[in-house]
This record gives structure tokens, C-alpha cells and sequence, in this order.
């Protein structure tokens, strides 16, 4: 069946800072930076530069944007870029780089959508406690607004935050991202204040005149065949699901999660004064879909899908993931179906929100020989998603628009080079980009849309 992709249905790509800037001579570090040296942090021992050099690359790679002939192009600012100490004095250099992409892309009629957020916290403000201090999203509102100032008149979306669950419950909880903390109560206390900062920015955004300010989530809707794991389905749900979308809307702290978090804090970090803060209104809410948590009583031992590790879920009761094939290099089951629930989820929650997809895509085994480089399974992914998406949208959900994750191969985070989401490949010793099959077919989706 052909896909059709409707007219005002917006096509793009996505990327994050740390993931291709490189060039940390001018930047400021951050967590990413320091995590990266602890040996074994990540796997390949891949450091924050060169990455995919796109600060020195950046005509090149505006071009390949121009090339695909997106619609738009969703890049995070790097907080250590602008700030190098994380509050603060401004860096009229960093400042001045993204000046060159924001411009470059308008100019090539690409319209630019940007997160202030995507997990490169200033070392400094680890130093001072990290996400689990209060005083950090105070720190965020004050970057948000510096960012919001300079670029309101361009930017057309903004992201507060990117997947504030990695930034918790993977930083502050099994450690497994940077800054590599295990402690169950801080990484409950991060995702509070990772909101908390999202709800004061808003405000700051929108004091700056700046459009169309949202959040992107990583919602993932939780399943299990054996009905006696239906409380650690709602246990897992809370915290990956609902304590965002509940605090989001106005509800607060689930009580389930009060209660079931007891052991590992008193949630005194939550205080009345935050109440209005929280619930700061949004204009649309993003969602990054690749994946659903399948769980199973414990047996074997854990899966190994990146990600999916019961460190990661404060006061984790017994139980282990058990996703099912076809898995991603990810270790990801693919399951086209889990992207309608993950939006149900958030347009049961924010009612009236439009919705962005705002990463999709999945790392898998590419053949490459001398047509080309092969990656068949990945263009079926994307394809896949797309016709969820299209059907959805015929049954009256308002989604705007879809970004493939990613542009370009990238560093993984944790990691590192090992696993390669890009439809353009980059070569991690030459940072030569070459298109690969599932970027012609993307770029023909977009031509030939509706
Ligand atoms: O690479 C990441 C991205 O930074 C955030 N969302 C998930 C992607 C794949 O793991």
C-alpha cells in the first residue's frame, strides 16, 4: 500500500548537541563531557568531540537538510555552548553558532524547531547538586530566557525539555547516563525539578515573546501477558507515564507513586508554591516513540535492551523486561502499534494539545557495498510509524507532524559509535557523510507528499 502522507502534514529530521557538535574548545563542559572519561562509561570510550563535527560542518550539513528538503529541522541548544558555566555570562561565539544555523536554515526555507534541553547539563551545576537541586531549574529559566530572547523572532517551536525521564531516572537512578548517580529518592527529586524548570521556563519563553512552546516526552505504554504483574505495570506506567503527563496537567504527584516510592523518599522536594507553576500551559507536546516495556515475573535475567533496566525504576518491585522480536540493535522490540497508545496517553492526559512525533527511527544492521548503503529494515520502521500516524489522524487525532531520529549517525550516548541511528552515515575517523537508501526514500516520501 502506498503511503499518503497529507499535504499539511509536517516531515522532518532530528538531532541533539552533544550527539554531532563536537568542538568543546568552544563550549563549556558538561555532564556528558565528564561521564564520558570515566572508563567504561561508555562503551566504545567515544568522547563529546569531535562527534560528527558539525560546528565545522555545518554548511555541509544544512545542505544535506536542503537536499532531503525537510520541512523542518529539530536541533537542541547546547546550555554549556551558551553558558559555559551554566548561568551567568553568555558566549557571544556560541551564541554566534547558532546564529549561523538558525539563519542558514531559514534561508534554505527549513523551519527551525529547538530544544533548550537535550541532557547536556553545565558540569558547574553538577557540581552544585545536579537536577536533584532545587536551584537547578531556576538556572534552566534564566538559560531558557537568555535563548528565548536572541531567538525568538526565528525559531518557530520550542522544546523545553527532551525525554526528562533519560535525564532522571537514567542519570540519578541506575546511573547508566551521565552523571552517573545511583540514588532512587534524587532521581525522584530530578524529575520533579526537570518540570518544575519546564514550568519556569515556559513562563520566561513566553515573556520573550517566543511561539509555540512545548515539552517533548518519551511516553512509553508499559504491557504484560501475566495478569499478576498488573501493579508493577501501574508502578512502571507512574514513572514513566503519568508523574509527567499528572504534574503537566495539574494533578500533581500521582498518590500510587506516593505511596509506592515511600521506601526510597518523603517527596519533601514537592511544595505547594510549585502548584501553579507546574501545569504552565503548553501549545502542542512532543512525543519520542521507538519502543514499548513489555515486563514478565522475574525468571531469566534481564533483557538487555538499552534503557529497559529495573536500576532505572525507583523502588523496582521483583520483575524483568522481556521484550519480543523483531528487536532493534537497540534491543527495542518494533511495534508500530505502541506509537497510537503512547498518544492516546497523551491526549487522554492534555486534552486539545497537538501532537508532534518529534523521534522516530531505529538502529539496525545496514549492508553496505558499492551501490550503496542498504538499510532496508530501517526505511520499513519509519514507513511503518508513518501509516500509524496517517491513520490516526483520519480517526480525528490532531498530530501535525513527524521527525525521523536521526539525521545523521551520531554518538549514542552510552554507546557511543556502536549503534547507528542515521539515514546519512558518518564516519566516526573522517566525519565523511554518505547518504544511505532510507534518506532517497525519505526524501521521495517528501517530495511526492499529498
Ligand atoms: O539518541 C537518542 C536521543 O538523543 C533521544 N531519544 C532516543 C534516541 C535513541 O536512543
Amino acid at each position: 500500500m502506498t503511503l499518503q502522507i497529507p499535504s499539511d502534514f509536517e516531515l522532518g529530521v532530528a538531532t541533539a548537541a552533544w550527539q554531532i557538535e563536537g568542538d568543546l574548545a568552544g563550549r563549556g563542559r558538561s555532564i556528558w563531557d565528564d561521564f564520558a572519561e570515566i572508563p567504561g562509561a561508555i562503551v566504545d570510550g567515544a568522547t563529546g568531540d569531535p562527534a560528527c563535527d558539525h560546528v565545522h560542518r555545518l554548511e555541509e550539513d544544512l545542505d544535506l537538510l536542503a537536499w532531503l528538503a525537510v520541512d523542518a529541522y529539530r536541533f537542541s541548544f547546547s546550555w554549556p555552548r551558551v553558558m559555559p558555566t551554566g548561568s551567568g555570562p553568555t558566549s557571544p561565539e556560541g551564541l554566534g553558532f547558532y546564529d549561523r544555523l538558525v539563519d542558514g536554515l531559514l534561508e534554505r526555507g527549513i523551519t527551525p524547531v529547538a530544544t533548550l534541553y537535550h541532557w547536556d547539563l553545565p558540569s558547574l551545576l553538577e557540581s552544585a547538586g545536579g537536577w536533584p537541586a532545587r536551584d537547578t531549574a531556576y538556572r534552566f529559566a534564566d538559560y531558557a530566557q537568555v535563548v528565548a530572547e536572541r531567538f525568538a523572532d526565528r525559531v518557530d517551536r520550542w522544546a523545553t525539555l527532551n525525554e526528562p525521564w533519560c535525564s532522571a531516572f537514567l542519570g540519578y537512578c541506575s546511573g547508566t547516563f551521565a552523571p552517573g548517580r545511583s540514588d532512587a529518592g534524587d532521581s525522584l527529586a530530578a524529575i520533579y525539578h526537570l518540570i518544575l524548570g519546564h514550568g519556569l521556563a515556559v513562563e520566561r519563553l513566553r515573556a520573550a515573546q517566543a511561539r509555540n512552546v512545548g515539552i517533548v516526552l518519551n511516553l512509553i505504554p508499559v504491557v504484560a501477558d501475566d495478569l499478576s504483574m498488573e501493579p508493577v505495570v501501574r508502578h512502571i506506567d507512574g514513572l514513566q507515564n503519568r508523574i509527567v503527563l499528572d504534574l503537566l496537567a495539574g494533578r500533581g504527584v500521582p498518590s500510587d507513586l506516593r505511596e509506592s516510592c515511600a521506601s526510597v523518599t518523603d517527596w519533601a522536594f514537592v511544595r505547594d508554591e510549585d502548584t501553579p507553576v507546574l501545569p504552565a500551559p503548553i501549545d502542542w507536546l512532543g512525543e519520542n516513540y521507538y519502543t514499548i516495556y513489555r515486563v514478565a515475573p522475574v525468571g531469566e535475567a534481564d533483557a538487555d535492551a538499552i534503557g529497559q533496566e529495573t536500576a532505572a525504576i525507583p523502588a523496582c518491585p521483583p520483575m524483568r523486561f522481556a521484550p519480543r522480536e523483531p528487536l532493534t540493535d537497540m534491543g527495542w522490540e518494533i511495534l508500530p502499534s505502541g506509537l497510537e497508545s503512547a498518544l492516546r496517553m497523551a491526549t487522554d492526559a492534555l486534552p486539545g494539545v497537538p501532537l508532534w512525533v518529534c523521534e522516530n527511527g531505529a538502529a539496525i544492521p545496514e549492508v553496505t557495498d558499492e551501490t550503496g548503503i542498504h538499510d532496508q529494515v530501517r526505511t520499513d520502521y519509519v514507513r511503518d510509524h508513518l501509516e500509524v500516524l496517517v491513520r490516526m489522524r483520519e480517526k480525528g487525532f490532531d498530530i501535525r507532524g513527524y521527525y525521523v531520529w536521526s539525521l545523521l549517525d551520531n554518538l549514542e550516548w552510552a554507546s557511543g559509535w556502536t549503534k547507528k541511528f542515521g539515514i546519512v552515515r558518518v564516519d566516526p575517523a573522517t566525519g565523511e557523510r554518505t547518504v544511505k537508501d532510507s534518506a532517497r526514500w525519505y526524501r521521495s516520501l517528501i517530495a511526492e507528499r499529498g
